[in-house]
């Protein structure tokens, strides 16, 4: 059997979201742009987050789960349709209200931190009937609402807010690739029932940034001085290398960082899109008037990075490209995870990643130059493994490998905070296996297995070793 960690000098962490509510209709909560998507027949694969974990009936215990483990902080997502079932067209859910001052309440209790993410990929479906959701500006106006209905019954309690989960994931996972409703989809992901033009996850991520941004703005104008927290953004961080060791692959994977990373983080930071996607796209890219730029830039206390693997990028400015790789050709990048027919690193169970702990290093590195060293939080990173026919539970809960995978990350994170990363946390992805947005339950990243017939929790072997810093191990109590 694998030791656990070496004691770290860190705080670390560990995550999950609403990916695990169910209660999906329960107690005035409002049909979801995910309820609607996965009831939609063979979105994803029939399954749907309808009972999930049923953690909205069963948080007692899995907050008790956190304690024995001795959990000093916990990241989860509000769901808008329990708060506001109609947007800013209807009124405040009370039911919704006290599931979520009961999770705060219970968690300040046991000395567990919340970490609360206001808009984690879900919101009312009538915000996408009435004007399409994130393609409107009028977006904004409801994500404002509601994050501030959030400040206001939630903000005595939380002291660290994200505003909204991975933009630049749920842009491409929704408006280019359609596997996140509404399942938009651009060239070379044809395959989807609504076809789009380029332009809409530039206009998704823009009326994601703004509102994000005019949030944040209000929190420090209004909240901030009394409630004392922190607000913040998450991105999607993945790593890229060159495929080739030349200066334009290098050029390429800066690129692909651009593309992915600084679309969302370089406005939030400096006020506006990297210069990168500007000489790509020019006028297709949204701007910032003069008044907008004031609030979106410096509107993020910390940066929050989730990460999970590393592609290669590859120059096709200079090379020829094949069409339709991992990802669309996005600033002439084609990314693989394959050099020479070798893969990047051992697979795991979610379709493109794989384990490279490198990558956290690199990343870390990459955000700690590019924007001066700020704050930053690991929001996410995880294991799932390898999906199998017919595996044995026990198989499941002798998780070795997932050991193994937090030991490699942790030890290249800690290779980056020597190096002077000012990183202030480390959640793992995720407490308890749970429903995969487009994945369904294959993949499993809990250190507690879910019984899907029971819904009994059951610990790993991974359990016993989180948090690494704690030299007693878990509450016997
Ligand atoms: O589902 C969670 C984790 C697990 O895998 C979490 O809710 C999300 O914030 C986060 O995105 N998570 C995740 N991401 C994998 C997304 C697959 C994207 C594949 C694109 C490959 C380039």
């Amino acid at each position: 059997m694998l030791s656990c960690f070496v004691a770290s000098s860190q705080d670390l962490f560990i995550s999950l979201s609403h990916q695990i509510e169910g209660a999906f209709l329960e107690d005035g909560k409002s049909l979801s742009n995910w309820d609607v998507f996965t009831h939609r027949q063979g979105s994803v694969n029939g399954e749907n987050g309808d009972i999930a974990d049923d953690h909205y009936h069963r948080y007692l215990e899995d907050i008790e789960i956190m304690h024995s483990m001795r959990i000093n902080a916990y990241r989860f997502s509000i769901s808008w349709s329990r708060i506001l079932p109609r947007g800013r067209f209807g009124e405040i859910n009370a039911a919704g209200v006290s599931f979520y001052n009961k999770i705060l309440d219970i968690l300040l209790l046991k000395g567990i931190e919340p970490f609360v993410t206001i808009c984690h990929h879900d919101f009312p479906q009538e915000l996408e009937v009435r004007y399409g959701s994130w393609l409107s500006p009028q977006m904004q106006e409801d994500y404002v609402h509601y994050a501030e209905t959030c400040f206001k019954i939630f903000g005595d309690r939380v002291k660290y807010w994200v505003t909204i989960n991975e933009p630049n994931l749920f842009a491409d996972m929704a408006y280019i690739r359609g596997h996140y409703p509404p399942a938009h989809c651009s060239e070379p992901f044809g395959n989807c029932s609504v076809g789009n033009s380029d332009v809409e996850p530039l206009t998704v991520m823009h009326n994601m940034l703004l509102s994000h941004a005019k949030a944040a703005k209000l929190y420090r104008d209004s909240y901030q001085a009394k409630q004392e927290g922190v607000i913040g953004l998450v991105v999607s961080a993945m790593m890229y290398e060159p495929l080739n060791e030349n200066e334009f692959d290098r050029d390429a994977v800066n690129r692909a960082l651009a593309f992915n990373v600084a679309w969302a983080l370089d406005p939030i930071v400096f006020g506006d899109y990297p210069p990168e996607m500007r000489q790509y796209h020019g006028n297709e890219l949204p701007t910032f008037s003069a008044e907008e730029t004031e609030y979106v830039k410096g509107s993020t206390d910390f940066i929050g990075i989730n990460h999970y693997s590393t592609f290669y990028a590859q120059d096709c400015i200079h090379s020829s490209c094949i069409l339709g790789g991992d990802r669309p050709i996005r600033g002439f990048v084609y990314t693989t995870i394959e050099r020479n027919g070798v893969p990047i690193g051992d697979p795991t169970g979610m379709p493109r990643f794989f384990v490279v702990p490198r990558g956290m290093e690199e990343i870390v590195n990459y955000v700690k130059e590019r924007y001066h060293n700020m704050p930053m939080y690991i929001l996410e990173n995880g294991y799932s493994p390898p999906r199998k026919q017919d595996v044995q539970v026990q198989e499941l809960l002798h998780d070795d490998k997932r050991i193994e995978f937090h030991k490699a990350y942790l030890a290249s994170l800690a290779r980056a905070i020597r190096d002077g990363a000012d990183v202030r946390g480390y959640f793992v992805w995720s407490l308890m296996d749970n429903y995969e947005w487009a994945e369904g339950y294959s993949p499993m990243f809990g250190l507690y297995y879910i019984d899907r017939q029971t819904l009994k929790r059951i610990p790993k072997l991974s359990a016993k070793c989180f948090p690494p810093h704690n030299p007693i191990g878990p509450r016997n109590d």
